[in-house]
């Protein structure tokens, strides 16, 4: 057997389980893996400017395609601590990550050694396994386990904390003897099956809800073949969404209380069975169970056991992978075709088209400052079906959950159970790595840009070209709505008059400025008629200089954006679009005469 330190076993490791990048901030105790790194050459690494960043890159990293699994790498003590919040949204949101941390020698660990801190401990909720390897000659084993949980089951994170003294043992290792272990994923059987579809059968207004377990199942082309099968209407959750592409004829909308439609909501109140796929009835999705559950049955399919009943019972819950739920689900429902056994939801299907097609918002407000809503309406101009949109929270975001369109999977990239402040930045450029051929384009508002915004630099140092398109009310508006309720505008103000850029009138930060200094290009506009030439523009900097390119719009200052708390209530602020003009990119209503009735 060859005679190896054990870091250098783990980066063996780490290749042979498929990882090509790492993001991550070197520090003492952790330089032992960058030398293994350094010398095996098969790993690019990214330098991130904050190690909370390099967490939530790793993320954007995963995400951006099926099988990947991002690295992030820190060293012990504060890097750990920083990289929480990237496990907790990665755990959060069933995404595999994994997080690799320096630590004090063995024998120093009780000692409280400088930047000795039980990450082990800390990191345990928020990870599937979250282990500091104490045993040099446990490092391979470690992991092979982590590769494993992370794509078996639930997926999710794993933190591996490596003590210096570990790193730099010397075991006996051979990476040709090595074999990842076999992943585990449970699959309906036929009678779950049989007995869903039977269900399904005696329903009269079916709808499927598509969550983000076909997306990490990677089953979206499966979701699509059995809704046209079996003709149901699909709703995707905020995780599932492009499963089903915007236009699909059998695309009836999101529901819940922000990132959704009026005809999803319509929809999935309309409908008297939800079969739910790879989701997880998140409560921003259901809002109040009462409303959501009366009237109608339920089957929910999920490839965890214990997610089955944890928010309502079921009438009928199957523990299986999406996919190969999907799979059975297509093959037994072909069957009952055959046998002539498929109901007709002609019907059905046309009424939720109706009400897609009729029940809009209005985005066309020439107002200036600019309406949030028409920055979306101009986006949809400006990018095409394949771009790939990263955002995590924010009036912003819930605005882009309700105009923007998705076409495909891993095209709208969500923090979606977290919602970290300052997770789009960074998730972006993970996601231009895992993708560097892709139109990456990120969506915050002005605090969540500002929040991680020194990772600008890092898209400039790596040449991780996108665009971010930062939507500015001066304001942290989620919040500032949400403290109406408490008839406060408290703490949520985000203005000061600059000295140094009284042109940015009184709104704060000169976000221009700052992008520029770390190396982006950066363009400003206060009118409608400028944010599609800006997002040209912008097309055109990213060619050239192949960095990220900053389209900050001045927006209205207090714009409060569609939402509620149960499903059939959802306040609307704005007037709502009675003409095809006033909602021009909206789908199903691009036919003008469709919506004149209306007048
Ligand atoms: C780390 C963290 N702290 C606080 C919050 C609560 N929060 C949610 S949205 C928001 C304000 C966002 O402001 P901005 O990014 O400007 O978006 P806007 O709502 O104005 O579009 C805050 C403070 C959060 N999601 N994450
Ligand atoms: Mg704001």
């Amino acid at each position: 057997m060859p005679r190896v330190k054990a870091i250098q076993a783990a980066v063996q490791i780490l290749q042979r389980e498929g990882v090509t990048h790492a993001f991550g901030v070197p520090g003492a105790a952790i330089n032992p893996f960058y030398a293994a790194l350094r010398e095996s050459g098969g790993i690019t690494h990214v330098l991130a400017r904050h190690v909370e960043g390099a967490s939530h890159m790793a993320e954007g990293y995963t995400r951006a395609r099926a099988g990947n699994i991002g690295l992030c790498v820190g060293t012990s003590g504060p890097a750990g601590t920083d990289m929480l919040t990237g496990l907790y949204s990665a755990a959060a949101d069933s995404v595999p990550i994994l997080c690799v941390t320096g630590q004090a020698p063995v024998a120093r660990l009780h000692k409280e050694d400088f930047q000795a801190v039980d990450i082990a401990a800390i990191a345990k909720p928020v990870t599937k396994l979250a282990m500091t390897v104490l045993e040099a000659a446990q490092v391979p084993g470690a992991f092979q386990q982590a590769f494993h949980l992370m794509r078996s089951g639930r997926p999710g994170p794993v933190l591996l904390d490596l003590p210096f003294d570990v790193q730099m043992a010397e075991i006996e290792f051979d990476i040709d003897t090595y074999e990842p272990l076999p992943v585990h994923k449970p699959a309906a059987t036929r009678a779950q099956v049989e007995k869903a579809l039977d269900m399904l059968e005696a329903a009269e207004r079916p709808l499927i809800v598509a969550g983000g377990g076909i997306i990490n199942a990677d089953a979206a082309d499966q979701l699509v073949e059995l809704a046209e099968l079996i003709d149901v209407p699909v709703i995707p959750t905020l995780m599932g969404w492009g499963a089903i592409p915007d236009d699909h004829r059998l695309m009836a909308g999101m529901a819940g209380l922000q990132t959704s439609q009026r005809y999803g909501n319509a929809n999935l109140l309309a409908s008297d069975l939800v079969l739910g796929i790879g989701n997880r009835w998140a409560n921003r999705h259901t809002g109040g169970l009462e409303v959501y559950t009366r009237g109608r049955r339920f089957i929910h399919v999920d490839i965890e056991p214990t997610q089955i009943g944890r928010v309502f019972a079921p009438d009928l819950g199957i523990v299986s992978d999406a996919g190969h739920a999907l799979r059975r689900f297509i093959e037994l429902a072909r069957e009952r075709e055959a046998a002539g056994r498929l109901p007709d939801r002609t019907g059905w299907v046309e009424e939720c088209a109706e009400r897609k097609r009729t029940m809009l918002r209005r985005t066309h407000f020439d107002d200036v400052p600019v309406k949030p809503q028409r920055v979306y309406e101009e986006m949809i101009k400006a990018f095409g079906n394949d771009t790939r949109y990263v955002s995590t929270i924010g009036l912003s975001q819930i605005a882009g959950g309700q105009f923007l369109h998705v076409y495909r999977p891993r095209h709208w990239i969500n923090a979606g159970q977290a919602g970290p402040l300052g997770w789009t930045l960074p998730a972006a450029l993970g996601v231009c790595v895992a993708e560097p051929e892709a139109t990456v384009v990120a969506l915050s508002g002005d605090y969540d840009f500002q929040f991680l915004i020194e990772e600008l630099a890092v898209g400039a140092q790596f040449h991780l070209p996108y665009i971010h398109v930062l939507v500015n009310n001066s304001y942290l508006g989620l919040i500032r709505q949400a403290q109406r309720a408490f008839d406060i505008d408290y703490c949520v103000q985000l203005s000061f008059d600059n000295v140094n850029s009284p042109e940015v009138g009184g709104y704060g930060v000169d976000h221009v400025k700052v992008a520029e200094g770390m190396g982006c290009k950066a363009l400003r506009v206060q009118e409608p008629g400028e944010i599609l030439p800006a997002l040209e523009q912008a097309k055109k900097l990213m060619a050239e200089f192949r960095v990220p390119v900053v389209v900050e719009v001045i927006l209205e200052r207090v714009t409060n954006i569609s939402m509620g708390t149960e499903i059939d209530n959802i306040i609307e602020f704005e007037e709502l679009a009675t003409r095809g003009e006033h909602a021009p990119t909206a789908l199903g209503a691009l036919n003008l005469d469709q919506m004149q009735f209306l007048d």
